[in-house]
Protein backbone atom coordinates (compact mmCIF):
# COMPACT_ATOMS: atom_id res chain seq x y z
CA UNK A 1 0.00 0.00 0.00
CA UNK A 2 2.98 2.41 1.03
CA UNK A 3 4.63 1.59 -2.45
CA UNK A 4 1.11 2.46 -4.22
CA UNK A 5 0.80 5.76 -2.83
CA UNK A 6 4.26 6.44 -3.11
CA UNK A 7 4.10 5.53 -6.94
CA UNK A 8 1.02 7.91 -7.38
CA UNK A 9 2.64 10.52 -5.38
CA UNK A 10 5.94 10.53 -8.26
CA UNK A 11 3.74 9.79 -10.94
CA UNK A 12 1.30 13.18 -10.00
CA UNK A 13 5.34 14.57 -9.56
CA UNK A 14 6.76 14.00 -12.79
CA UNK A 15 3.40 15.21 -14.68
CA UNK A 16 4.20 18.71 -14.77
CA UNK A 17 7.97 18.41 -15.43
CA UNK A 18 7.51 16.14 -18.53
CA UNK A 19 9.07 17.94 -21.62
CA UNK A 20 8.98 16.88 -25.39
CA UNK A 21 11.39 19.34 -26.11
CA UNK A 22 12.85 18.66 -29.95
CA UNK A 23 16.59 18.51 -29.39
CA UNK A 24 19.50 18.74 -32.47
CA UNK A 25 20.69 15.34 -33.94
CA UNK A 26 24.01 15.78 -31.84
CA UNK A 27 22.04 15.46 -28.05
CA UNK A 28 19.79 12.99 -29.91
CA UNK A 29 22.50 10.92 -30.65
CA UNK A 30 24.03 10.76 -27.22
CA UNK A 31 20.09 10.13 -25.40
CA UNK A 32 20.36 7.16 -28.33
CA UNK A 33 23.28 6.23 -27.11
CA UNK A 34 22.70 6.21 -23.04
CA UNK A 35 19.14 4.21 -24.02
CA UNK A 36 20.97 1.21 -26.14
CA UNK A 37 24.22 0.79 -23.70
CA UNK A 38 23.16 2.85 -20.25
CA UNK A 39 25.98 4.96 -20.66
CA UNK A 40 27.39 7.98 -22.58
CA UNK A 41 30.68 10.18 -22.92
CA UNK A 42 30.75 13.17 -23.40
CA UNK A 43 34.26 15.29 -24.39
CA UNK A 44 33.02 19.06 -24.68
CA UNK A 45 34.65 20.14 -21.65
CA UNK A 46 37.75 18.33 -22.07
CA UNK A 47 40.62 21.21 -21.98
CA UNK A 48 38.25 23.83 -20.77
CA UNK A 49 39.15 26.53 -18.87
CA UNK A 50 36.15 26.26 -16.69
CA UNK A 51 37.07 22.54 -15.67
CA UNK A 52 41.02 23.94 -14.99
CA UNK A 53 39.27 26.23 -12.59
CA UNK A 54 37.24 23.94 -10.77
CA UNK A 55 40.65 21.47 -10.72
CA UNK A 56 42.77 24.15 -8.78
CA UNK A 57 39.71 24.64 -6.74
CA UNK A 58 39.47 21.13 -5.46
CA UNK A 59 42.90 20.66 -4.51
CA UNK A 60 42.63 23.96 -2.15
CA UNK A 61 39.69 22.42 -0.54
CA UNK A 62 41.24 19.20 -0.34
CA UNK A 63 44.99 19.61 0.13
CA UNK A 64 44.42 23.51 2.20
CA UNK A 65 41.30 23.24 3.53
CA UNK A 66 40.20 19.77 4.39
CA UNK A 67 36.79 20.96 3.23
CA UNK A 68 36.13 17.34 3.88
CA UNK A 69 33.50 14.49 5.17
CA UNK A 70 34.68 13.89 8.61
CA UNK A 71 34.88 11.16 10.13
CA UNK A 72 36.79 9.63 7.51
CA UNK A 73 38.01 5.94 7.42
CA UNK A 74 41.69 5.33 7.76
CA UNK A 75 42.77 2.49 6.14
CA UNK A 76 46.07 2.09 8.41
CA UNK A 77 43.83 1.88 11.04
CA UNK A 78 41.80 -1.28 9.89
CA UNK A 79 43.35 -4.23 11.97
CA UNK A 80 43.20 -7.55 9.35
CA UNK A 81 42.22 -9.76 12.45
CA UNK A 82 40.10 -7.76 14.57
CA UNK A 83 38.33 -5.89 11.69
CA UNK A 84 37.51 -9.25 9.90
CA UNK A 85 33.70 -8.97 10.24
CA UNK A 86 34.00 -5.55 8.00
CA UNK A 87 36.38 -6.67 5.52
CA UNK A 88 34.54 -9.63 4.94
CA UNK A 89 31.23 -7.31 4.82
CA UNK A 90 33.03 -4.51 2.48
CA UNK A 91 32.63 -2.19 5.00
CA UNK A 92 28.70 -0.97 4.54
CA UNK A 93 28.69 0.84 7.80
CA UNK A 94 27.94 4.58 8.34
CA UNK A 95 31.00 6.27 9.25
CA UNK A 96 29.79 7.34 13.12
CA UNK A 97 29.85 3.16 13.53
CA UNK A 98 33.50 3.12 11.68
CA UNK A 99 34.35 5.72 14.11
CA UNK A 100 33.18 3.66 16.70
CA UNK A 101 35.25 0.96 16.05
CA UNK A 102 38.24 3.49 15.78
CA UNK A 103 38.40 3.03 12.27
CA UNK A 104 38.71 7.16 11.18
CA UNK A 105 40.06 10.18 11.76
CA UNK A 106 39.01 13.72 12.36
CA UNK A 107 39.50 17.41 10.99
CA UNK A 108 41.49 18.00 14.54
CA UNK A 109 43.46 14.90 13.30
CA UNK A 110 44.84 16.81 9.97
CA UNK A 111 48.02 18.95 10.48
CA UNK A 112 48.71 18.47 6.91
CA UNK A 113 47.50 16.73 3.71
CA UNK A 114 50.80 14.81 3.70
CA UNK A 115 50.54 14.07 6.95
CA UNK A 116 46.90 12.82 6.74
CA UNK A 117 47.61 10.79 3.72
CA UNK A 118 51.03 9.49 5.10
CA UNK A 119 49.60 8.61 9.00
CA UNK A 120 45.62 7.44 7.59
CA UNK A 121 46.05 6.02 4.17
CA UNK A 122 42.66 7.31 3.16
CA UNK A 123 41.38 5.28 0.44
CA UNK A 124 38.53 7.95 -0.27
CA UNK A 125 38.29 12.06 0.89
CA UNK A 126 34.83 13.18 0.25
CA UNK A 127 34.18 17.04 -0.78
CA UNK A 128 30.61 17.91 -0.01
CA UNK A 129 28.95 19.97 -2.67
CA UNK A 130 30.48 23.40 -2.62
CA UNK A 131 27.65 25.98 -2.54
CA UNK A 132 29.26 27.82 -5.17
CA UNK A 133 28.05 28.76 -8.88
CA UNK A 134 31.06 27.59 -10.54
CA UNK A 135 30.24 24.06 -9.60
CA UNK A 136 26.81 23.99 -10.19
CA UNK A 137 27.04 25.50 -13.89
CA UNK A 138 29.76 22.07 -13.98
CA UNK A 139 27.14 19.72 -12.27
CA UNK A 140 24.36 21.32 -14.08
CA UNK A 141 25.98 21.51 -17.50
CA UNK A 142 23.37 22.77 -20.24
CA UNK A 143 24.56 20.08 -22.27
CA UNK A 144 24.08 17.07 -19.57
CA UNK A 145 20.99 18.61 -18.39
CA UNK A 146 19.59 17.97 -21.73
CA UNK A 147 20.72 14.36 -22.28
CA UNK A 148 19.45 13.63 -18.55
CA UNK A 149 16.25 15.21 -19.40
CA UNK A 150 15.46 13.46 -22.85
CA UNK A 151 16.69 10.03 -21.46
CA UNK A 152 14.13 10.22 -18.48
CA UNK A 153 11.50 12.03 -20.27
CA UNK A 154 11.04 14.82 -17.63
CA UNK A 155 13.30 16.88 -15.63
CA UNK A 156 13.99 14.96 -12.62
CA UNK A 157 15.77 16.37 -9.72
CA UNK A 158 19.72 16.42 -8.48
CA UNK A 159 19.43 14.77 -5.25
CA UNK A 160 23.10 14.20 -4.48
CA UNK A 161 26.09 15.91 -5.51
CA UNK A 162 30.31 15.69 -4.51
CA UNK A 163 33.50 15.42 -4.92
CA UNK A 164 35.42 12.19 -4.16
CA UNK A 165 39.81 11.88 -4.57
CA UNK A 166 40.77 7.92 -4.67
CA UNK A 167 43.84 6.77 -3.65
CA UNK A 168 45.60 3.51 -3.89
CA UNK A 169 43.56 1.22 -0.86
CA UNK A 170 44.57 -2.31 0.93
CA UNK A 171 41.15 -3.22 1.51
CA UNK A 172 38.25 -2.80 -0.70
CA UNK A 173 35.37 -0.65 0.44
CA UNK A 174 32.31 -0.80 -0.64
CA UNK A 175 31.75 0.62 -4.05
CA UNK A 176 35.29 -0.70 -5.18
CA UNK A 177 32.84 -4.24 -5.86
CA UNK A 178 30.85 -4.94 -8.86
CA UNK A 179 27.24 -3.49 -8.02
CA UNK A 180 24.23 -1.85 -8.99
CA UNK A 181 22.66 1.26 -7.13
CA UNK A 182 19.36 1.04 -5.81
CA UNK A 183 18.17 4.19 -5.52
CA UNK A 184 15.28 3.72 -7.70
CA UNK A 185 13.89 0.50 -9.70
CA UNK A 186 13.26 2.84 -12.50
CA UNK A 187 14.58 6.02 -13.35
CA UNK A 188 18.26 6.62 -11.86
CA UNK A 189 21.24 8.93 -13.46
CA UNK A 190 24.70 8.96 -12.51
CA UNK A 191 26.76 11.55 -13.39
CA UNK A 192 30.92 11.28 -13.33
CA UNK A 193 32.86 14.18 -14.24
CA UNK A 194 36.74 13.60 -14.11
CA UNK A 195 38.91 15.79 -12.94
CA UNK A 196 41.92 14.05 -13.85
CA UNK A 197 43.60 11.70 -16.59
CA UNK A 198 42.40 8.30 -15.50
CA UNK A 199 42.92 4.96 -17.02
CA UNK A 200 43.30 1.80 -15.35
CA UNK A 201 46.36 2.42 -13.46
CA UNK A 202 44.96 5.56 -11.97
CA UNK A 203 41.36 4.00 -10.94
CA UNK A 204 39.42 3.73 -14.04
CA UNK A 205 35.73 3.64 -13.88
CA UNK A 206 33.99 -0.07 -15.14
CA UNK A 207 30.91 -0.14 -16.46
CA UNK A 208 28.81 -3.26 -17.97
CA UNK A 209 27.01 -1.90 -21.27
CA UNK A 210 23.76 -3.34 -21.49
CA UNK A 211 23.73 -4.74 -18.08
CA UNK A 212 20.73 -3.02 -16.88
CA UNK A 213 17.61 -5.62 -17.79
CA UNK A 214 20.16 -8.35 -17.69
CA UNK A 215 18.96 -11.17 -14.86
CA UNK A 216 21.92 -12.22 -13.87
CA UNK A 217 23.87 -10.93 -11.00
CA UNK A 218 20.88 -9.56 -8.95
CA UNK A 219 21.03 -11.78 -5.89
CA UNK A 220 23.44 -10.22 -3.99
CA UNK A 221 24.60 -6.86 -3.00
CA UNK A 222 28.12 -7.19 -4.28
CA UNK A 223 29.85 -9.02 -6.85
CA UNK A 224 33.83 -10.15 -7.22
CA UNK A 225 36.18 -9.01 -10.03
CA UNK A 226 35.96 -12.81 -10.80
CA UNK A 227 32.19 -13.35 -10.96
CA UNK A 228 32.08 -10.23 -13.51
CA UNK A 229 35.01 -10.99 -15.75
CA UNK A 230 34.15 -14.88 -16.08
CA UNK A 231 31.19 -13.28 -17.71
CA UNK A 232 32.84 -9.82 -19.12
CA UNK A 233 36.21 -10.14 -19.28
CA UNK A 234 38.16 -6.91 -19.11
CA UNK A 235 38.85 -6.23 -23.16
CA UNK A 236 35.62 -7.34 -23.63
CA UNK A 237 32.93 -5.37 -25.76
CA UNK A 238 30.87 -4.53 -22.79
CA UNK A 239 33.27 -4.00 -20.24
CA UNK A 240 33.70 -0.49 -20.24
CA UNK A 241 36.91 0.92 -18.73
CA UNK A 242 37.13 4.74 -18.75
CA UNK A 243 40.32 5.63 -20.57
CA UNK A 244 39.46 9.29 -20.36
CA UNK A 245 41.28 12.67 -20.27
CA UNK A 246 40.06 15.00 -17.52
CA UNK A 247 37.32 17.22 -18.20
CA UNK A 248 35.54 13.64 -19.70
CA UNK A 249 31.98 13.58 -17.86
CA UNK A 250 30.24 10.07 -18.03
CA UNK A 251 26.34 9.75 -17.53
CA UNK A 252 25.42 6.58 -16.48
CA UNK A 253 22.13 4.73 -15.76
CA UNK A 254 23.61 2.90 -12.42
CA UNK A 255 21.41 0.47 -11.82
CA UNK A 256 23.24 -1.24 -14.25
CA UNK A 257 26.81 -3.07 -13.11
CA UNK A 258 29.39 -1.05 -12.13
CA UNK A 259 32.53 -0.33 -9.82
CA UNK A 260 35.63 1.95 -8.47
CA UNK A 261 38.20 1.05 -9.94
CA UNK A 262 41.61 1.25 -7.20
CA UNK A 263 44.26 3.50 -8.26
CA UNK A 264 47.35 0.95 -8.20
CA UNK A 265 49.34 4.43 -7.47
CA UNK A 266 48.48 8.30 -7.35
CA UNK A 267 44.50 9.26 -6.84
CA UNK A 268 42.33 10.31 -9.03
CA UNK A 269 39.39 12.91 -8.82
CA UNK A 270 35.99 12.82 -9.59
CA UNK A 271 32.89 14.67 -9.31
CA UNK A 272 29.53 12.83 -9.05
CA UNK A 273 25.72 13.93 -9.46
CA UNK A 274 22.78 12.13 -8.91
CA UNK A 275 19.76 12.53 -10.91
CA UNK A 276 15.97 10.99 -9.62
CA UNK A 277 12.58 11.33 -10.00
CA UNK A 278 10.48 14.36 -7.91
CA UNK A 279 8.16 13.00 -5.33
CA UNK A 280 6.36 14.90 -3.04
CA UNK A 281 6.30 12.50 -0.65
CA UNK A 282 9.71 11.99 -0.40
CA UNK A 283 10.98 12.87 3.67
CA UNK A 284 14.59 11.96 2.88
CA UNK A 285 17.02 14.39 4.53
CA UNK A 286 18.58 16.74 2.01
CA UNK A 287 22.37 15.38 0.94
CA UNK A 288 23.94 18.94 -0.16
CA UNK A 289 22.26 22.49 0.36
CA UNK A 290 22.25 25.74 -1.84
CA UNK A 291 21.67 29.02 -0.29
CA UNK A 292 19.38 31.43 -2.09
CA UNK A 293 21.60 33.63 -3.47
CA UNK A 294 23.42 30.90 -5.27
CA UNK A 295 20.02 29.51 -6.23
CA UNK A 296 19.09 32.95 -7.73
CA UNK A 297 22.13 33.00 -10.00
CA UNK A 298 21.34 29.73 -11.45
CA UNK A 299 19.71 30.10 -14.87
CA UNK A 300 15.86 28.74 -14.74
CA UNK A 301 16.68 25.60 -16.25
CA UNK A 302 18.97 24.83 -13.70
CA UNK A 303 17.09 26.19 -10.75
CA UNK A 304 14.10 23.15 -11.73
CA UNK A 305 16.70 20.49 -11.06
CA UNK A 306 17.07 21.49 -7.29
CA UNK A 307 14.21 20.28 -5.12
CA UNK A 308 13.12 23.12 -2.53
CA UNK A 309 13.80 21.55 0.61
CA UNK A 310 18.18 21.67 -0.11
CA UNK A 311 17.47 25.91 -0.74
CA UNK A 312 18.61 27.22 2.61
CA UNK A 313 18.88 31.17 3.48
O1 LIG B 1 33.78 5.91 -8.34
C1 LIG B 1 33.41 5.14 -9.22
O2 LIG B 1 34.07 4.92 -10.24
C2 LIG B 1 32.12 4.38 -9.05
C3 LIG B 1 31.31 4.85 -7.94
C4 LIG B 1 30.13 3.97 -7.70
O3 LIG B 1 30.19 2.79 -7.86
C5 LIG B 1 28.90 4.55 -7.25
O4 LIG B 1 28.87 5.78 -7.02
O5 LIG B 1 27.90 3.82 -7.13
Amino acid sequence: MKQIVKDVSEFLSILGRRTSQEENFEIKEKIRHLKNFGFVKLDHLVGSSQFKDLKESIDQKIEKNFELEFPCLAQSKIDPVKDRDLIESNFVLSNEKLKRRNLTFDKEDSKSYKQLITEFEPSTLTVPMPNEQKFYNMFLDPIVMKIITGYMGFIPYLTEAYIRRNFPAKFKIMNHNWHRDENHKKFLVKVFLFFTDCDIKTGAHHYIAGSINDTRFRDKVYYTDKEIENVWPIGSENHIVSNVPAGTIIIEDTRGLHKAGIPEKGFRDLGYSIFMPPNLLSSTKPLYNITTPVFNNLSSVQQKFIPNRNITR
